[in-house]
């Protein structure tokens, strides 16, 4: 009984710019690079692209330190690179979702160039400036994302800068008019040129009130949302989605909620951060808890079943590869591959594949800091070695969470970088890329690439896997994924084993009987017994009708 909308039903790829494609040998991936790649995803299946940045910037952080909003970073190409992507894209049934990096700029953003100018330029207020504290300190204790203080002394006008990310990211000022108002004329301008719509990077930040020290979910937070579609995407048929650490299960449906003029969906972390240490957070991993892990995704199942809209994803540009993470990239890395995506694409939402996730691509082997590039690990390697940790036990932990592992370049060949770039790549390859790359996956009939490219098929052509009601069964069985879906009288039965372990499993009756096969990772299974057989990592979907 819900209200339809083309994303429902579709599957968002998400594009990392720097390490995709690199046309033309200067080591950097690039928006010429990825029109070389458009069949490649047109034949996956996808039908959005979501670019993280491409736009002018001093690349602090990759891109996510925007200098000038209304134009493309020269080492990724010009505009008319952009726009013929924009068409060569829709040509092929692709719609680019450009990634929407609102919270902060760039220190080299003419705004703050000009507010650093005095405490009376007409820019000032665009910032967060405050007075240091009665001691000459920082104004209070508000510590950034990415490691020591938020606040950044700007000694010319005596006065500390907010910045919740590096000291070249400062903060926007929301509670500016004006900054709203330019923030609109700018999402104006690219979907006028064609875009289909905006990821939101930490946009539960924009309503912060620093004085209060409260940084996510602000009290005038979704007045700013409703403002922002009021003013840019009502009447236009986009896709939005908001980056949402600190999203719940109630605040989702104010984002997302059909009356709520907001959001398409946002990303929610809980099946991210349950996995973090309480003290030293993701540097600190705990193992994997597949009764706690099946806990979040029915939560949130449930809690937008009949409002808002979910979105489902393993891995992006921030976060460690899916089959490193949540499968066995060393005894099972194409089965566990397989089974993560069948049990994530059949639930409810929009999926978000990762680039080179469609490809099995694992986390990198690096042994040395000076392999890393991100500058969260470089800075929080600096933080954690000063206070004593050893540079080992640090790789360790980068090497299970640091960004850069999903930042290596992608891997299209065998040969050398991976064939990602004819040059020297902006960062190492990994070495894997021998055996796990597109050309070999797209070759192999049975490769994770195809399993990918069924399970997007299979949403096009299947109402109850877009729209169908989500149950859950076996709930604290500890190895086994076990859903269905049911939309009229079709049900579709979802059964996984989540482990490396051989499987035999004891079903309830209302999951047993015969159906059609739909998608299988080890062999098509037509009916269910009573009790089953599961190899490691196998998974199968049935249709009932
Ligand atoms: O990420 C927000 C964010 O909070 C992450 O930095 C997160 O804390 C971290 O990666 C997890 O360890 C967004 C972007 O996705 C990220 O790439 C940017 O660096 C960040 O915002 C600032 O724009
Ligand atoms: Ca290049």
């Amino acid at each position: 009984n819900q209200e339809r909308h083309w994303w429902h039903s579709s599957t968002v790829y998400q594009i990392y710019p720097r390490s995709f494609s690199d046309s033309n040998g200067d080591g950097i991936g690039d928006i010429p690079g990825m029109i070389e790649r458009l069949d490649y995803l047109e034949e996956l299946g996808i039908d959005v692209i979501w670019l993280s940045p491409i736009y002018t910037s001093p690349m602090d952080d990759n891109g996510y330190d925007i200098a000038d909003y209304q134009d493309i970073a020269p080492e990724f190409g010009t505009l008319s690179d952009f726009d013929r992507l924009v068409a060569e894209a829709k040509a092929r049934g692709i719609g680019i979702v450009l990634d929407l990096v609102v919270n902060h700029t760039s220190d080299e953003h003419l705004w703050f160039a000009e507010a650093c100018k005095g405490r009376d330029n007409p820019f000032r207020d665009f910032y967060v400036w405050r007075d240091p504290a009665p001691d000459g300190g920082v104004p209070n204790e508000l510590a950034s994302y990415f490691g020591g203080s938020a606040w950044e002394f700007h000694a010319p006008s005596g006065q500390y800068y907010l910045h919740l990310f590096s000291r070249r990211q400062p903060d926007l000022n929301w509670e500016n008019p004006k900054v709203r108002a330019e923030v609109h004329r700018m999402m104006n301008w690219w979907l006028d040129r064609g875009i289909a719509g905006f990821r939101m990077d930490v946009i539960d930040l924009i309503g912060k009130q620093v004085d209060a020290k409260i940084t996510s979910d602000g009290p005038h937070l979704h007045d700013y949302l409703q403002d922002m579609h009021r003013e840019t995407l009502a009447g236009r048929d986009v896709l939005t989605v908001g980056e949402t650490w600190s999203v719940t299960p109630s605040s989702a449906l104010l984002y997302s909620g059909r009356a709520r003029g907001e959001l398409s969906m946002v990303f929610q972390f809980e099946h991210v951060t349950q996995r973090w240490d309480e003290t030293y957070g993701k540097w600190r991993s705990k193992p994997a808890d597949l009764v706690a892990l099946k806990a979040v995704f029915s939560k949130w199942q449930q809690a937008l079943s009949e409002d808002g809209w979910n979105s489902l994803f393993w891995g992006n540009h921030d976060l460690p590869r899916a089959v490193s993470r949540y499968g066995d990239d060393t005894a099972f890395p194409v089965e566990s591959a397989k089974t993560l995506a069948t049990v994530l694409h059949l639930m409810k939402g929009t999926p978000y594949i990762y680039q080179g996730e469609e490809i099995g691509m694992t986390n990198v082997p690096f042994q040395s800091i000076d392999q890393y590039r991100d500058i969260e690990t470089l800075n929080m390697y600096r933080l954690q070695t000063e206070t004593g940790l050893s540079p080992e036990a640090f790789i360790r932990g980068a090497n299970e969470n640091s960004r850069d592992n999903a930042r290596t370049p992608m891997q299209w060949t065998g040969g050398a970088h991976g064939g990602f770039t004819t040059g020297t790549p902006w960062i190492e390859a990994n070495p894997n890329h021998v055996t796990i790359n597109a050309e070999a996956a797209v070759a192999e009939e049975t490769s994770v690439f195809h399993h990918y490219r069924r399970l997007i098929a299979l949403r096009k052509t299947h109402d109850v896997i877009v729209y169908g009601h989500y149950q859950s069964w076996l709930d604290q069985h500890p190895q086994a994924f076990v859903y269905t879906r049911s939309l009229g009288g079709e049900r579709l039965t979802v059964i996984a084993n989540m482990s490396s372990e051989p499987l035999s499993l004891e079903l309830p009756d209302e999951i047993v009987g015969e159906g059609e096969p739909l998608i299988w990772t080890h062999e098509p299974i037509t009916a269910i017994g009573q009790s089953l057989q599961l190899a490691p990592w196998e998974s199968f979907a049935l249709l009932r009708r």
